[in-house]
């Protein structure tokens, strides 16, 4: 058996959209999401021209020499588009392999160590009062955890909040939009949230929020302490992670859980947060992380040290991420949580799945392969539209980070 094609697909149902897809000698065919949220025609160049020749005729059963072969292959190692690149091929090949073997993908992990999975949703508004109302809805909906943000006073833009409450987008614009940020407006305004949120709807939710690499170490020391007393579930990307050392001042000041890594691309980017137990959880993902061969090897070194997962589940990881992630997260021993950013309508048609949400929590389906299709008729209706994320400015114009 043998590689016979592979061919990029690219799709903008409401959002745009990279899918690899792998078809094999003896008519199987497997798919794989390489989306990198305002550089995806860099992941399809990086398919067409480079990987794709070196790959056709090779035997897809070997995904793991083929991974190895990818990474090492190319001398230039890791990054996000090469990784981007890897990944789709890697989840290609895993969804190939489960259905020759006519078993969904978690079985080939070594089975399901959970019913469920449980995930998180996204309750955002421009004032407490509106965010508050969003985590009601998000509580009749089912979920038991919830991720709160909101609009901070004298801020015209923030993070996380968005008009369209149920499906959040970032990336708005081809040139990026840019926004005003003022970390003290900032630190005043969230525990205020928090309190609210506790006062009115009481202990039982898991609650989480996503600084998105705002704040500099020491503050966000600062806000994991003034947010001790709310029992977070996990405080996310509080301060930018190139410098891992800095984790480790947050760490001697506050209790608050930590969640990095949304934007990790291999085990070399969360090795020192891992070892020396400076986070809590690491959010690397099936798409941006290497696919399943390498996310299990970083879900196994975090095991080690009593780190758990929380995978990357934003709109720009695609349904094929979310469904092979299910399977990842049903199997892995040291499972915390997944972020569930859910896809509009129009995605959701494209890309036809077998995971459903019941109760706050995700099953991905018992169908072989991991379980997500994709209707290229339908993927063709809707060309790729330029899209970037926005920038950052203080209020004096610096260049900060989004
Ligand atoms: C999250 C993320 C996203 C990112 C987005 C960028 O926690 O879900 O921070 O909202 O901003 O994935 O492409
Ligand atoms: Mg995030």
């Amino acid at each position: 058996m043998q590689i016979e094609e592979i061919s990029t697909i690219v799709t903008c149902p409401g959002r745009n959209f990279v899918t690899a897809k792998i078809t094999c000698s003896d008519g199987t065919t497997g798919i794989g999401d390489a989306t990198l949220n305002g550089r995806e025609m860099a992941v399809v160049a990086y398919l067409d021209e480079h990987v794709r020749p070196a790959l056709l005729g090779r035997d897809p059963r070997r995904s793991e020499e083929i991974w190895h072969y990818l990474y090492r292959g190319a001398y230039w190692r890791r990054g996000p588009v090469t990784m981007s690149a890897i990944s789709a091929i890697d989840t290609a090949l895993w969804d190939i392999k489960a259905k020759l073997a006519d078993l969904p993908l978690y079985e080939l992990l070594g089975g399901r160590s959970r019913d469920a999975v449980m995930v998180y949703g996204h309750a955002n508004g421009e004032t407490i009062e509106d965010t508050l109302a969003e985590v009601g809805r998000y509580i009749e909906l089912g979920y038991k955890a919830i991720r709160a943000q909101t609009g901070v006073p004298d801020m015209d833009s923030t993070y996380g909040v968005s008009g369209d409450k149920l499906y959040y987008e970032p990336a708005d614009a081809a040139i990026p939009t840019e926004n005003v940020w003022s970390t003290t407006r900032y630190l005043d305004h969230i525990p205020k949230l928090f309190e609210a949120i506790r006062e009115q709807y009481g202990w039982e939710h898991h609650l989480l929020h996503d600084v998105h690499h705002r704040l500099t170490p020491i503050e966000t020391a600062r806000l994991g302490k003034s947010l001790e007393t709310y029992r977070m579930f996990w405080l996310e990307d509080a301060t930018p992670a190139e410098n891992q050392e800095a984790f480790r001042l947050i760490r001697q000041h506050t209790t608050t859980p930590l969640a990095v890594g949304e934007i990790f691309n291999t085990i070399w980017d969360c090795k020192d947060l891992i070892s020396e137990q400076l986070i809590d959880y690491i959010r690397a993902s099936v798409t941006h992380a290497g696919g399943i061969t390498h996310l299990r090897r970083i879900a196994d070194l975090a095991g080690l040290y009593q780190i758990r997962t929380g995978c990357h589940g934003a709109t720009d990881n695609s349904p094929v991420c979310m469904g092979a992630a299910l399977h990842f997260d049903l199997w892995v021993p040291n499972f915390g949580i997944q972020e569930y950013m859910r896809h509009i309508p129009e995605t959701d048609a494209v890309f036809p799945h077998a995971y459903t949400f019941k109760d706050g929590y995700l099953h991905p389906g018992d169908v072989p392969g991991h379980g997500v299709d994709i209707d290229e008729t339908l993927a063709a209706i809707h060309p790729y539209k330029p899209m970037s994320l926005p920038i950052n400015r203080l209020e004096d114009g610096t260049l900060w980070h989004w």
